[in-house]
């Protein structure tokens, strides 16, 4: 099934003379109602009136998160606030927080993106839908749930958190499908297994929709074998709209961008060059529609690669590999680059271990150090001491041949490292402190 085959399944030509034409707009639209983008646009020399092909986009200066920064709170907004209908907001863990607003149209479109998506895994309006993402300033539980409710579905607005209740919804309300971040509904997969008068099978449960932060394709395994459900990715980010930007299909080979509503491109995050497709790099983004807050050249600091062989779906839409970190996360150890996911991936090929880890990150005079610690499970933590240290080795050997990187291994006890109702915090970097 395709939500919107219009657009989902346009031919590659029509889509890209839609992309112009729709750019022409939202560039203008920036342009004319925004001061930042009129002086940004001006000190680069570029003119809206300017750009006559796709390719004129490499002109067009990029937007940073920074500049969302200082233009907080509504600097970035380009129409009057009497017309914004919502704002979301990020975390301002370093710096101001960004906001971004929506009107009620923004607001029509993210709910049409997020039903796409949910179609794209084979959610439909007989599905009842359990929003487990946190509802409020993230853009996770309301993206969703707007979303689900433009789908049709039952929508069970329970928010992230108290684990408990949300396996008696599981049961009571026989949710069919789950939407939560991934390292949470591993977090309920474990209150699952600890609760003996729980029983997954006496549950609906088929599908989740997991995204918000990366996860590998391990990760996706260990949740669909002890759920017995299907696990799909959802991407998206807030700066852009929010869940939904992109979406894996049943042929589970990457992410469909709903170009549509989205130019992207791929570029060198170093020189800021436009890269060929086909080449691994940071994803910028353009919105062709948004009104309240257009992202002109957004730089998303996600690396990712884009492809466009056709899809067994009949998509059309091109595709993006699943996210596996942001160039923020990417963790420089003696000089080696690192992605936490990568170190994931390395862990979670280990028999014994769990899915639950985290990165620690310091500095020994000049040298950088890297501790991880995973949990392993029940039976091998009783195990004699032999056992462990073997299972040690076997990790840091994976880390050495793998990543080029030695790591102090710690293996903890199940349930000692803490879980997240949200984004899980990996890594915790203590260099510069
Ligand atoms: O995380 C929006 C979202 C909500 C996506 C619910 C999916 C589900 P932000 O809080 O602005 O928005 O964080 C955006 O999270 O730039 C990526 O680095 C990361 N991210 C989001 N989805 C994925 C994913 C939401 N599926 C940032 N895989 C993005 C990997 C992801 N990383």
């Amino acid at each position: 099934m395709i939500f919107n085959r219009e657009y989902e399944a346009m031919p590659a030509a029509a889509m890209k003379e839609l992309q112009l034409e729709r750019l022409k707009w939202s560039l203008t639209h920036a342009y004319n109602n925004n001061k930042f983008y009129q002086d940004s646009f001006k000190s680069a020399g570029f003119h809206p009136d300017q750009l006559k092909s796709l390719s004129d986009m490499s002109r067009v200066p990029f937007l940073t998160k920074q500049d969302m920064r200082n233009s907080y709170p509504y600097g970035l907004f380009a129409v009057p606030l009497n017309r914004v209908v919502r704002v979301h907001s990020s975390s301002g863990t370093t710096g101001n927080a960004t906001v971004v607003g929506y009107t009620k149209n923004d607001v029509e479109v993210f709910a049409e993106i997020v039903a796409r998506s949910l179609t794209c895994y084979g959610v439909t309006s007989d599905d009842i839908i359990q929003v487990a993402y946190g509802y409020g300033l993230f853009t996770g539980g309301l993206g969703l749930h707007y979303g689900s409710e433009k789908l049709g579905a039952l929508t069970i607005p329970i928010s992230g958190g108290n684990t408990d209740r949300q396996l008696m919804l599981l049961k009571d309300f026989g949710s069919t499908v789950i939407a939560c971040t991934p390292s949470y509904l591993l977090n309920i997969a474990d209150h699952i297994a600890k609760t003996d008068s729980f029983d997954i099978k006496d549950t609906r449960l088929r599908i989740g929709v997991l995204g918000a932060e990366p996860w590998s394709d391990e990760m996706r395994n260990e949740i669909e074998t002890r759920l017995g459900i299907e696990a799909y990715d959802i991407y998206g980010l807030s700066e852009v709209m929010g869940p939904g930007v992109s979406a894996e299909c049943q042929a589970r080979n990457g992410l469909h961008i709903f170009e549509d509503h989205f130019y992207v491109e791929i570029i060198n995050p170093e020189t800021g060059e436009v890269l060929p497709e086909g080449s691994e790099g940071e994803i910028v983004y353009t919105s062709l529609t948004k009104e309240a807050f257009p992202t002109i050249r957004y730089r998303s600091r996600d690396i990712t690669t884009l492809y466009r062989e056709p899809c067994s779906c009949g998509r059309t839409l091109v595709r993006m590999k699943k996210v596996t970190g942001r160039s923020d996360d990417m963790l420089i150890i003696r000089g080696v680059n690192v992605y936490p996911s990568q170190i994931e991936s390395i862990l979670m090929s280990v028999k014994g271990t769990e899915p639950h880890y985290q990165i620690y990150i310091d500095r020994e005079g000049a040298l950088d150090t890297m501790e991880v610690k995973v949990e392993i499970n029940e039976k091998l933590f009783s195990d004699e001491l032999k056992v462990l240290d073997a299972l040690r080795s076997e990790i840091s050997d994976r880390f050495k041949t793998m990543l080029g990187i030695s790591a102090r291994i710690t293996l903890v006890e199940p349930m000692t490292i803490a879980r997240s109702e949200g984004k899980a915090k990996r890594v915790v970097d203590r260099r510069n402190k």
